[in-house]
Formats: C-alpha cells, sequence, structure tokens
C-alpha cells in the first residue's frame, strides 16, 4: 500500500476527500495536514494529523520522511474570491506552496505529486463554450495565474526530472459541506438559504453560466486520475465536469421542490471573476486517456443537495 500525504485536508474538498481515503487505502496510510488544529470530523475518525503550514519546507519535507509518503495531494491553496481580497497571501500560499510540494517530490524522488488546476486557470481570451483541454489561458485573477503556474511548472518537472505530476481542472466542486472563498460557492450557499430562510440574495447574476460536479465524482476523478497507468497518460492535467447551470436555472429547480423560494441578485466582484470562466468544458480528453465517466447530471444533485444540506442544518425542505 501506498502512503499519502494531503495537504490542506480540511478544506470543503478534504472534508470529504479524507474519509473516502480511509476507506480506500486504510487509515494508517493517510496522513492529514492543513494550518488548524484537526477539525473534530477527523478526530472521531482517528485520522492521523499534523499541523503543517504548506510554506514550511522544512516541516513538509520532516513529515514526508517521517511517514515514509509516496504521494502528495497538493489541495492547499487560496481560492478565487478569497485570493482577490488578498493577492499576497494568495501568492504566498499558492506559489510558493505549491513550489515547496514540487521540490520536496523531486527531492525526496516521491511517486507522485498530484495538485489541481482549476477552471480558473482560463481567461476571458479561452474559447468559453466547450473549452477545450488545450486551448489558450491568459487568467485574470491571482488565484487563476497560479494554477496556470501549477500546470506549467508541474509539465516543467515532469519533462525535466520525470517527476510524475498530475492534475485535474476542477469545475465548482458541489457538497452539502459549507464551501469558502470561493466564486462557485454561490451553488452551495443557495441551498442553505432556500432550506433555512426560503431566499437567497446571488452575488453573481442570473446568466453567469459555469461547469460544476458533485463531490463524489470529484473524489472519483481523483482516484481514476492518481491510479491511471503512467503509459496511459499523454497529458498531466486534465478538464473534468460534471455539468453547467446557470443561477437562475439552479434557483428554478430548486422552487420545484420549495416553491416559495425566492432569489434576488447583486452582482460583486464574484461575477466579474466567473464572467471571465468557462461555461462547458470539453472533458474529452479524460475519457479517452484514463476513462472518466461522471455519474451525476443536475437533477440528481439538486435532489442530493437539498437532502444532504437539510440533513446537515437538521430543517426538512417538504
Ligand atoms: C473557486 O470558485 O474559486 C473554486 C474553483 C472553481 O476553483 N471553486
Amino acid at each position: 500500500m501506498k502512503k499519502y500525504l494531503v495537504t490542506g485536508s480540511y478544506g470543503q474538498i478534504g472534508m470529504d476527500l479524507i474519509p473516502a481515503m480511509l476507506e480506500r487505502y486504510g487509515k494508517e496510510n493517510i496522513v492529514a495536514t492543513g494550518r488548524k488544529k484537526i477539525p473534530k470530523e477527523f478526530k472521531e475518525l482517528d485520522v492521523i494529523y499534523n499541523r503543517l503550514d504548506i510554506r514550511d519546507q522544512y516541516g513538509l519535507r520532516r513529515l514526508l520522511v517521517d511517514y515514509d509518503i509516496d504521494i502528495i495531494i497538493h489541495n492547499a491553496s487560496v481560492l478565487s474570491a478569497t485570493g482577490e481580497r488578498n493577492p499576497q497571501l494568495a501568492h504566498s500560499i499558492n506559489f510558493e506552496g505549491f513550489y515547496n510540494a514540487l521540490e520536496a517530490t523531486r527531492e525526496l524522488k516521491l511517486e507522485q505529486l498530484f495538485a489541481p488546476s482549476s477552471i480558473a486557470a482560463f481567461g476571458p481570451t479561452t474559447p468559453l463554450d466547450n473549452t477545450p483541454n488545450t486551448t489558450i489561458m491568459e487568467p485574470t485573477s491571482i488565484y487563476g495565474i497560479s494554477k496556470v503556474y501549477t500546470e506549467l511548472m508541474g509539465n516543467y518537472y515532469k519533462q525535466k526530472y520525470d517527476l510524475n505530476f498530475r492534475s485535474l481542472r476542477y469545475p465548482g466542486v458541489l457538497s452539502p459541506e459549507e464551501p469558502g472563498g470561493g466564486t462557485t460557492d454561490y451553488a452551495i450557499w443557495i441551498f442553505y438559504e432556500a432550506i433555512k430562510n426560503k431566499k437567497y440574495e446571488c452575488f453573481l447574476g442570473p446568466d453567469v453560466e459555469l461547469p460544476m460536479m458533485m463531490m463524489s465524482d470529484c473524489l472519483k476523478s481523483t482516484f481514476d486520475l492518481i491510479e491511471a497507468p503512467e503509459e496511459k497518460l499523454k497529458h498531466r492535467t486534465f478538464n473534468v465536469t460534471g455539468m453547467s447551470f446557470t443561477p437562475e436555472v439552479l434557483a428554478n429547480a430548486i422552487k420545484e421542490y420549495i416553491p416559495d423560494f425566492e432569489i434576488t441578485y447583486k452582482p460583486d466582484f464574484r461575477d466579474d471573476i466567473a464572467r471571465t470562466w468557462p461555461h462547458s468544458l470539453d472533458d474529452s480528453t479524460a475519457r479517452e486517456e484514463w476513462g472518466w465517466d461522471p455519474e451525476y447530471p443536475f437533477d440528481k444533485m439538486v435532489t442530493a443537495m437539498l437532502d444532504g444540506v437539510s440533513e446537515k442544518l437538521g430543517i426538512p425542505y417538504k
């Protein structure tokens, strides 16, 4: 069994990724890390957890050596909205943090570095409908620029040092877990507010179409790529998506279950960011090279989110 170290493990993705990894790979093979103290959910699962600021290259190396790690899953990242509020913080965590993970993987000759990219790596000059895997990438957010850096440096280390870098361009990832700091977060908060208050003021305009995927598909794509045989991969980074929708379409779908739900729109700086991102992704490269096949269509996502958020809040929506 391989041993995995996960950075940024208590973020929205980590909160589901870590339990899924415990089940898939065994508790003794997973080391979760993050800047804060261990979350209670991880304590209950008896997760091996260490505090680590990814900018601390010596701390990172010590953990990699002490636990004899084979693969890093580098999820620590400041997301798009927080990044625009604090570009200096985004720069130090996203650029320095990724560089530390990359260099540690090279120096310690680890087996693989998986680090997610994002739809944010694209920008206003990218063809935004059915965006191809290989295309123009001129993002305008600091988060997007850091993801292009991640992709290009990963490619460079693969070419120069044969480092096994792999990456997925995650779209908005949907789960009942509370998100933080992203532009696609509206598509989760809308469920919280619909169930709690029957109204939601959306920070994106009604017509902003973005690609999204359900968390279980996000985890499936991550495991599938990490475990894909090297000889199948012609690329290092892949578009993956499950569906695309606008706030208006999502609000109408929620209204079918909560008829008195009302949405209003007050677009802010996150609307400007979102309008530079793809409306939909072409994920055929992932399908061809390692068999990517998402399970969650839009309708199934809506009922799963209503059920999951309602359970989390302890408030029935029916
Ligand atoms: C964000 O909105 O910043 C993230 C992303 C699309 O990478 N969810």
